[in-house]
Order: C-alpha cells, then structure tokens, then sequence
C-alpha cells in the first residue's frame, strides 16, 4: 500500500486530497490532505467518495460505437479516430466547419489540458459554433460587463472585509462564490465571523450559509429585482451611498436616473411583493451600505430566474453605489500563479455593449456572449434546417441530455444528428444518444494543475499545485485523456494546433505534462518549481493594486436604457405577481445545488445512492400539512410546459408555497418515474419565458402545480 498527494477536481474547490492505492496503484480510499495550505484538510462527501467514480461499476472503460438498433458496442479507440475524421471531413466539405460545434461541460472545465485542447481544436477547423456551461450558467454576468463596465481590481478579500451579502449562492455547498468564498468554507465563515465580519444571505432557502448570517432575508424566488430595487433605493435615499466613488467612476446623469428607475421599490412595496418584512430589509441595506469593508456576491439564484440580466445588473450597482472594490494600495491576495505576472488598476473596464455588435443568431435572435453561442439555442440550432445548421456535436464533459433545459427538445436533437461523440466516464443519458462514446481518464489517473478560467484565480492565495498521475487505470481498459480525442482528430485532418502562437506536437502525441507545460508558459510561478511542493504551495508573493491610469476614461453605466426598460416592466406588473397561487399553480419550482452531486456527476455511485435515491421534492411542513401530503408521498409536479413526479420531503429550510428540486437527475424523458428520480429540465421550455440577450430560459421561480400522483 502507499500513500500520496493530489487534490479533487470534482468541483472548483480543488481540495487537497491523500490516497491510499495498493500494490497496482488502485485507489482504496481519499482522505482528506490536513497540511494542504489552501483546502486546510476540508474535503467533501462527493470528493471523499471518488474512488467509487474509479472503481464503482458504472465506469465506462472502452470507446463504445452506437448500433443501427441504438446500443452501444466496444470499438477500437483509433478505428472510432478513423471513423470520426471520416465523417467530419464529409460535414466540412458540404457544409463548412461551423456544421461542427462543441460543447464545453463541467467535466471538461475541471480539467486544465481538456479545456486548454477545445479552443485550439476550433480554432483549427475554423468554427464559431463554441458553446459551454458558462451560456447556461450564469451568463448574466457576462451581459453585466458589457453594460454596465466592471471594475478591472476587483472586490475585497473576505479577509478583508467588513460585511458581505450573499444573494442566491450557497458557497457551504457549491463552493463557488468566486472572488469571496471557495475554499474550505466552513472554518473560513466561522473564523470571519468571530474577527467581526458582518453577513447578509437573501435567499428563498434557509441555506446552509444562511444559517451564519446576521441579517437573512427569504424572498420568493424571482423577485431579486424587486429585492435589491428596494435595497438600493434605501441606501440612495438614506444617504448611505458612496458620493465620491460615484463621482469618480459613474457616467454623469447615471445615478439620478438610477434613483428615478428605483422609486417605486419602497420599502412595503417590495415587503408585500416579496414576502418579506420591510423592517429586515432596511436593516440588511443599513448593514451592507455602513458595514465598512466588502461587497455583494451573487451565484446561480438570480441568473436562473425570471429576468437574470436585470438582476444581475441590480446586484452589481449594489457594488458600485457603496464604493465596494479594491482601491488603490490594497493587496491582491488572489494572485494567479499559473499567468504571466499582470499589474492592476483602480479603474472601471469601460462597457461594450459588445452583444449588440453582433449579428443576430438563427435561433430567437440569439447572437453571440464573448465569442460563445447561447447554449439554450444548441437543440434548435441542431433541428433548423438552412444555412449554419449544426449537424455534429463533440460534447466534451458535459451531459447535455440531463442539463439543457427542455429535456425533450435536447433529445430530439441529438436523435437528429449527424454526428456526436461524447466524453463521459459512464454512460451518462447523452452517451447513451452518442454515436461515439470516448472513455477518459478520470482525475487520479490524470496529470493536472488547478481551474483557471479566463486567465482569473478561483483562489483566495498564490495557491499552486501539480499533481502528476496517481492511479492506474482499471485493468483491461481503454481510456484516453481528453485532449487526445482533440488531437487525434485535428491529426487526422491534417490540421495543425496552436496554443497563443506555440505549436502543439502534431507527428506523435505530447503528454499531458508536455501541454501544461505550454499552458503555464511564462507563468509566475514555474510549473518546474510549483511541481516540488506535491501538497501545494501558498507561495509569498506580494502585490498592490495600482492607481487608475490617467487614460482610464471608462465609466459605469449604471441605468442604460435597456435596463430601464426591464425594471420599469417590474414595476408595471400588477401585484400579486408571484405569490403563485394567483397564477393558477400552487407553487414555485425553484433550483438548489446538493452537497453529494456535482450536477449529475456522482448521481450513480454507491454512497450517493444510498444517502439520497431520488432528487427530493422538499417542501415546506406547513405545505405538506396543508395538502395532506405527507414524507416519501409521490406526487405529480406540472409546469405549463410539462410534468414530472417527485418524492415528497419535509424540509424547514423551503420557504412555504415554494418546491425545491436538484437538477440534472433521471434518465431519459421516455423513462420519467421517481426511481432514478426526476429531471426537472423536462418543466422548461426554451421559446416562452427565454430572457434577452443570452436566451437563458427560466430554470428557477417556475410555476408549478403539485398534485398527488395516481
Ligand atoms: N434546471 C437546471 N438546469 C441546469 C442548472 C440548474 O441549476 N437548473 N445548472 C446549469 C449549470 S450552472 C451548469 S454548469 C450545467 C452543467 O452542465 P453539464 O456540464 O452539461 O453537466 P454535468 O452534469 O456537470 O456533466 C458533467 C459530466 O461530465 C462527466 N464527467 C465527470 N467527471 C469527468 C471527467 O473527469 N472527465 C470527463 N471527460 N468527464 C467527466 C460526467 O459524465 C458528467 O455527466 O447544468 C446547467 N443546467
Ligand atoms: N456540491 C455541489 N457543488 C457545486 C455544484 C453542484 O451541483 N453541487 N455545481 C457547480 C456549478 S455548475 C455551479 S454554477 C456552482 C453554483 O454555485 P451557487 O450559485 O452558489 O449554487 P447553489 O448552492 O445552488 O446556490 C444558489 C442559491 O440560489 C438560491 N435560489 C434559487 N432561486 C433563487 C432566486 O430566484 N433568487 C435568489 N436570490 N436565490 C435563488 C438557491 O436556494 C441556492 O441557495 O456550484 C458548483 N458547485
Ligand atoms: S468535490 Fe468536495 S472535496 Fe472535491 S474539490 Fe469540491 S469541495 Fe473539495
Ligand atoms: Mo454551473
């Protein structure tokens, strides 16, 4: 037996992790690594779990081809090449590369060299057709830069601040409130709070994060325009804002505008709409706005609701109105050790407005984000006939079957295709509809350096770490690296790939280590020295941010007149508008994230299934009361779009009149029972309800109808 050091990429966290691997190098057991500087010796249930990933029996261990009749059979890992290339080669000649898209999953996020490959293997065959997660994620945030600007230093480190307000993200469970709270969430809460940091949590859940708060707020969900409306009308009325930052950085007329757009949000206005006390609301805009140090963070709550830019765009000015960034002389503490060294400013990254630059897409207008398609549009883009219809799909580390919203429509469209190929470790419901199903190596049998997205640390610190790798893949099998279907293609196409201008080893193939390697190039640390540290490093670096230059000219855009537009929409909504019932539906679905999944990653492994056989439709005690309902009662839950059943729950921490269901649970629509539990993509339809801009649909705050199942 032996032991050694890695960390678990099953979520951004990336704790560190020990294992205990026999003689064959197999994994026996993940610990937690308690010397590790940055995870402190905190792991999750999921990632403690992971060997059951490696080893349970649900792994897909060989490249598997898909039969006239649907199945799935064994191929060779270069014969399925061969075949692949073929194919595209057929698609490019009639119908150009953008015929071909990919999607970028979580899985292939969480992996440095298969999220390094995707963009170079578009790049080679020359196609725009990019979609990822981050279109059905929180996309929103994208729209918020482009116009409203952003700050380019930042916000304060929780180690520096004196109050902050959380707004639809559980960083207790998802560990992923990026640029607040990631790492080892639990002490680091508990030991803010105990110096003095002040927490706000608005949230329709009692989350676990919310349980540390001093001031918590528990709206309906979807009414986040309503909500923080009321908060910064308080905090302009009441003389609590930030006059000088204003002045500096907000386009003249802005906040006047502002103040106009957010009157009608008063403080009983916005108790009665939202269901909640007007009292705890001017306490929660005190708080935040006198509170000193620290800014507001919101997560996937907003962004899945009803009016996600808008909200988005609200929560941000609460930032902006309070001065809540890093200014000049304060330390940088999140540096990124794996980039190129990169000097600050305190200074506003002017708004773009770069999503009207661009044509309007073939589906619902939908154009481009960042140079990304929406991915709520990929099922239509697949089943529109015409110019640019995409008729091959590489879905790289995602499940698309599970997690697009309108399950049914998804299906529908990877039936059509032509072409896809899916990367998954087990025959996940999108496998089960691919063409090509490729098997990779999963994250112990993978060299890897942490999540970089968009060149910006996910780490509170100069947090480096390599891990090499561990553990042998099981015996027999055939597994590939991600990147390797990437490449093994772009060679059979005689297309050579490139990394920012370094030439990627085309005759044979590189090895991972060779690729992060290319993908450290220049960083400040040298991967060479972060490699000498196996449990990671916090390395002493030391950086401060830099005065605003004197050609920064940007200024945020705080009321453009789009926004106004949606606001004064809010406002025009007679009331009530989302205490359901007045609807005609009994409730409001609204999403959560689960401390024993990732989306559907680890829904099938032993230990999840045994804490938890079903997506839980939990409800408030009160309502199961009130509905004669009681625990592990099966009912039928109906949107205007579809129908599902779920397991009832009895949980305090749903607010009354509110269901609360994961997502990305069951198996395919053909198959909807409680047994696999339910997938509540199938209530979401993609056409009525879709926002502007980044078509996300409304995958939170959906009415429901909850009925005792037959
Ligand atoms: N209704 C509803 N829908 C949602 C959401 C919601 O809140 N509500 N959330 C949305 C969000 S935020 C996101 S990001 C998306 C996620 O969307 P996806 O990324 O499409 O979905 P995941 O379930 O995360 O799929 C990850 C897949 O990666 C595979 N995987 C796991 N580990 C590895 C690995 O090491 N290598 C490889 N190659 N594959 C691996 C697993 O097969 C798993 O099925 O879902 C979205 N969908
Ligand atoms: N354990 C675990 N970790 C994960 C994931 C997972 O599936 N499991 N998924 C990963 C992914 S892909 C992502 S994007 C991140 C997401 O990270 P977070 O956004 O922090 O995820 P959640 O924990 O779902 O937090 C969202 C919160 O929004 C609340 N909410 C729902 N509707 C509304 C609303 O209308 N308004 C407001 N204000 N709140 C609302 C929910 O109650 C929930 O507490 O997590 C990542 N980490
Ligand atoms: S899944 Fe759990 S153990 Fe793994 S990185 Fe995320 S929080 Fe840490
Ligand atoms: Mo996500």
């Amino acid at each position: 037996m032996r032991e050694a050091k890695s960390f678990c990429r099953m979520c951004g966290a990336m704790c560190g992790t020990i294992l205990k691997m026999d003689e064959n190098d197999r994994i026996l057991s993940v610990h937690r690594d308690r010397d590790n500087p940055m995870s402190n010796g905190y792991a999750c249930f999921k990632g403690l779990h992971a060997d059951q990933m490696h080893n349970g029996p649900e792994r897909l261990l060989h490249t598997m081809k898909m039969m006239p009749d649907g199945t799935h059979q064994r191929i060779d890992t270069e014969q399925a090449l061969d075949e692949i290339a073929a194919k595209m080669r057929e698609i490019i000649d009639a119908d150009g590369p953008d015929a071909i898209a990919t999607y970028t999953g979580a899985g292939a996020v969480l992996t440095a060299t298969a999220y390094m490959i995707l963009p170079m293997f578009r790049a080679a065959l020359g196609t725009r057709s990019n979609f990822s997660t981050a279109t059905i994620d929180q996309s929103s945030k994208f729209v918020v830069v482009d116009r409203l600007g952003a700050w380019t230093a930042g916000k304060p480190a929780l180690a520096d601040s004196d109050v902050i307000l959380l707004i639809g993200t559980n960083p207790l469970v998802a560990h992923a409130t990026a640029g607040c709270l990631v790492n080892d969430p639990v002490k680091t809460l508990k030991a803010a709070r105990k110096r003095g940091l002040k927490l706000v949590v608005i949230d329709p859940r009692r989350t676990e994060s919310a349980k540390f708060a001093d001031i918590f707020l528990q709206p309906y969900p979807g009414e986040d325009p309503t909500v923080v409306s009321g908060l910064l009308r308080l905090i302009l009325t009441e003389g609590w804002a930030d006059d000088a930052f204003i002045a500096n950085w907000v386009k003249p007329g802005g906040i006047e505008r502002l103040r106009e757009m957010v009157e009608p949000f008063t403080p009983d206005y916005v108790a009665n709409r939202a269901g909640i006390d007007a009292d705890e609301l001017r306490s929660a805009a005190r708080m935040f706005a006198q509170g000193g140090r620290g800014a507001a963070f919101s997560g996937t709550g907003p962004s899945m609701s009803p009016r996600p830019n808008l909200s988005e765009h609200l929560v941000e000015l609460l930032n902006v109105v309070c001065g809540r960034y890093r200014q000049a002389g304060d330390r940088i503490h999140d540096i990124n050790v794996f980039a190129p060294p990169k000097t600050v400013h305190a200074e506003v990254f002017a708004p773009t407005r770069g999503f009207a630059q661009v044509p309007p897409g073939r589906i619902r207008g939908a154009g481009t984000l960042w140079g990304e398609m929406m991915t709520s549009t990929l099922p239509d883009e697949i089943l529109t006939p015409g110019e640019g219809q995409i008729r091959a799909l590489f879905n790289a580390g995602g499940n698309p079957a599970s997690s697009f919203p309108d399950q049914r429509k998804v299906v529908k469209a990877m039936k059509a295709i032509d072409l896809s190929v899916t990367i998954a470790p087990h025959m996940n419901t999108s496998a089960r509809l691919s063409h090509y199903v490729f098997a990779p190596k999963l994250q112990y049998e993978r060299a890897d350096i942490p999540m970089i997205l968009y060149d910006f640390s996910f780490y509170p610190v100069p947090w480096g770490q390599y891990t090499p790798e561990l553990a042998r893949p099981p015996e027999g099998s055939d597994l590939i690296d991600d990147w390797y279907l990437f490449w093994g293609l772009a060679k059979r196409l005689g297309l050579p790939l490139d990394y920012f201008g370094e030439s990627i080893e085309m005759a044979t193939a590189p090895t991972s280590d060779e690729l992060l390697e290319i993908r450290t190039r220049g960083s400040i640390i040298p991967l060479d020295e972060i490699k000498q540290y196996p449990g990671g490093k916090v390395f002493e670096l030391e950086q401060y941010v830099q005065p605003a230059r004197p050609e920064a000219t940007g200024r945020f855009d705080v009321m453009p007149e789009d926004v106004a537009e949606d606001l004064a929409e809010v406002t025009a909504e007679p009331l009530p508008v989302r205490s359901s019932s007045a609807r005609g539906f009994t409730h409001l679905l609204q999403v959560r994230r689960l401390r024993e999944t990732n989306n559907s990653t680890s829904i099938m492994i032993e230990a999840v299934r045994k804490r938890m056989p079903y997506n839980w439709a939990s409800l408030n005690p009160n309502d199961i009361a009130a509905m004669q309902l009681s625990d592990g009662a099966r009912v039928k839950i109906t949107s205007d779009h579809g129908s599902i059943s779920g397991v009832v729950k009895s949980d305090d921490s749903v607010r009354e009149g509110v269901l609360v269901m994961a997502h990305s649970w069951g198996g395919l629509p053909d198959e909807e029972g409680t047994e696999a539990g339910s997938n509540i993509n199938l209530l979401i339809d993609t056409e009525t309800n879709v926002e502007k801009i980044n078509a996300m649909a409304r995958m939170s705050a959906i009415p429901v109808n909850i009925t005792l199942s037959a």
